[in-house]
């Protein structure tokens, strides 16, 4: 059995999830995944690696879901419910999942797929349907997970961690930040990422721990819940940290007052997925009394680098590599930089990915010749500790913690009737950490908000330029080369 499921036999009754308003122990979740390994199973000894593709919103399903894919030896493909048809299609085709476990709530929206693709729907409740079989032994080194990720290039790749993978990612968490079975952590990530898979969810059921889900973010809500004393731990984007200190600062004086007491008594609070600025941690600070841990991480590799939980945790910084990863910085000739100099991250070990799904030029080319993975994200050691300095991309921008391609968004965008050329940028951002903001190349007298319109088609929200602007042409260099930093001057 996969440690992670077979852990969870020796957790029983302690409550494992709460979703919905209802609790779900471990025995029930077991209980519940097997079923779901027996009715895609259907009669089979092994999936094999046959990509399961699901559509289900946080919640005692989804886990149920993921679980019962691995116990019957298939690849867990989770969609993102923001995405409009074409986004998911692409992930369809691309990883050729035969079905596709639906929440009743998508089933229409997804109806289309089934002609189109020839892809197979099959209802969330007909696959949690009470059943049995023997299930299969599965390897560590078997592929597990399939998370799509923005890149360099237009369409995203999706990148594969095996069992072994998924497993290192977690215990170098529950390690380093002492998760014990009486924490208590509520998810209000998407859960089509590491951050709300493996550092929440994952984390918590590997240790007994209980996680409770909040499908969709609101600060009312998350303050609501933050209040009620149940939570020990809590992690999230700094868009968040950043919208919960708004809703503080616009809340009555007894009311902040009251928001204030409980969450100082929190064990742990966790911010990454995006740099978290020094204002966000200072103002949390002041009004929690919580200094936020920062730690960097990336979906090809899980977390990388942590703040310590008992030692400083400096703002700004990122810490030092977690246990079992190896880190090193290199020069644009991929030499080891000197002590102090700025280089890029590249890392090792046995939390980073497999490969990117059938992509193995991609997959060649993302790891150096002797085994290093190359992040594409700049840091420098500063007194002892990380600090991210930004990307060696501008093509890659980061949103809300959402990573999103410039290219990809151009490439849609450029279709667009009287939209001869753009180029798309992130501007910074306090509370987004970056915007998606569009330079137009036109003749023509463009609507904005049509444009933004248009792209919702084929674009989820996170990925709509907030900011337009219109010029005769793009700045270029010598070799004719768009020079986005030019591009951002022009906003
Ligand atoms: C939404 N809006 C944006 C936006 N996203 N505006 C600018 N930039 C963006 N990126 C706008 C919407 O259009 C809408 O506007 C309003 O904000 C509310 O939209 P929403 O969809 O309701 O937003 P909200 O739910 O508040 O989303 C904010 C969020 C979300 C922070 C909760 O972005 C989120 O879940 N981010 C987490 C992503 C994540 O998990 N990343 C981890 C990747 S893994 P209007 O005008 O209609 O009101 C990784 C590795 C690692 O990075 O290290 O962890
Ligand atoms: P993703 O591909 O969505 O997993 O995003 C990973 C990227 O998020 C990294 O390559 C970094 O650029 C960024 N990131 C994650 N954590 C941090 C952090 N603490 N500070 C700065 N950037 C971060």
């Amino acid at each position: 059995m996969i440690n992670l499921l077979e852990r969870a036999t020796s957790f029983k009754d302690r409550v494992a999830l709460v979703s919905n308003g209802f609790s779900y122990s471990y025995d029930a979740l077991l209980d519940t995944s097997q079923s779901v390994a027996a009715n895609l199973l259907k009669g089979k000894t092994d999936l094999q690696e046959a990509r399961i593709a699901f559509l289900v919103p946080p919640s005692f399903e989804y886990t149920a879901i993921q679980w019962g894919i691995w116990a019957a030896g298939g690849i867990a493909v989770p969609l993102c419910a923001l995405h409009p048809l074409p986004s998911i299609q692409y992930v369809l085709e691309d990883t050729k999942a035969e079905i596709v476990i639906v929440h009743a709530d998508f089933h229409t929206f997804l109806m289309p797929l089934e002609k189109e693709i020839g892809v197979k729907l099959v209802a969330l409740e007909k696959v949690m349907q009470t059943n049995q079989c023997i299930l299969p032994q599965i390897d560590l080194v078997r592929r597990a997970m399939i998370l799509y990720t923005s890149g360099t290039t237009s369409k995203p790749k999706g990148v594969v961690t095996t069992h072994a993978n998924i497993e290192a990612q977690i215990t170098t968490l529950v390690n380093a930040w002492e998760w014990e079975k009486d924490d208590y952590i509520l998810n209000i990530l998407p859960l089509h990422h590491v951050h709300g898979i493996i550092n929440v969810m994952s984390c918590a059921l590997w240790s007994g721990a209980c996680c409770e889900f909040l499908p969709k973010f609101d600060a009312e809500r998350v303050w609501a819940i933050l209040q009620s004393g149940r939570l020990s731990l809590f992690m999230a984007v700094p868009t968040i940290y950043y919208k919960l200190i708004a809703f503080w600062e616009n809340a009555a004086i007894p009311e902040q007052k009251k928001m204030s007491k409980t969450t100082s008594k929190f064990r742990l609070m966790v911010s990454g997925s995006a740099a978290l600025p020094v204002p966000v941690l200072e103002k949390w600070r002041e009004i929690t009394g919580q200094t936020l841990l920062e730690r960097y991480g990336m979906t090809e590799i899980g977390m990388g680098l942590s703040n310590s939980y008992i030692e400083e945790r400096r703002p700004g910084h990122v810490g030092l590599p977690l246990p079992g990863v190896e880190m090193r910085l290199v020069d644009s000739h991929n030499l080891i930089t000197e002590e102090n100099q700025p280089g890029e991250i590249q890392i090792k070990g046995p939390s980073v990915f497999k490969e990117y799904w059938q992509k193995e030029a991609a997959t060649k080319q993302a790891f150096t010749e002797d085994g290093w993975f190359i992040t594409g994200d700049i840091a420098e050691m500063n007194n002892g500790l990380y600090k991210i300095l930004g990307r060696d991309s501008v093509d890659i921008i980061k949103s809300g913690g959402y990573k999103i391609s410039a290219l990809e968004i151009e490439d849609v965008l450029r279709k667009f009737p009287g939209v001869d050329d753009c180029a798309v940028v992130g501007l910074p951002n306090e509370e987004w950490g970056e915007v998606v903001s569009a330079c137009i190349v036109t003749k023509a007298n463009l609507d904005t908000s049509e444009i933004s319109e248009w792209l919702k088609n084929d674009l989820p929200a996170y990925k709509i330029p907030r900011n337009y602007i219109f010029q005769s042409d793009l700045p270029r260099n010598v070799l004719g080369k768009v020079t986005k930093n030019e591009v951002k001057k022009l906003f």
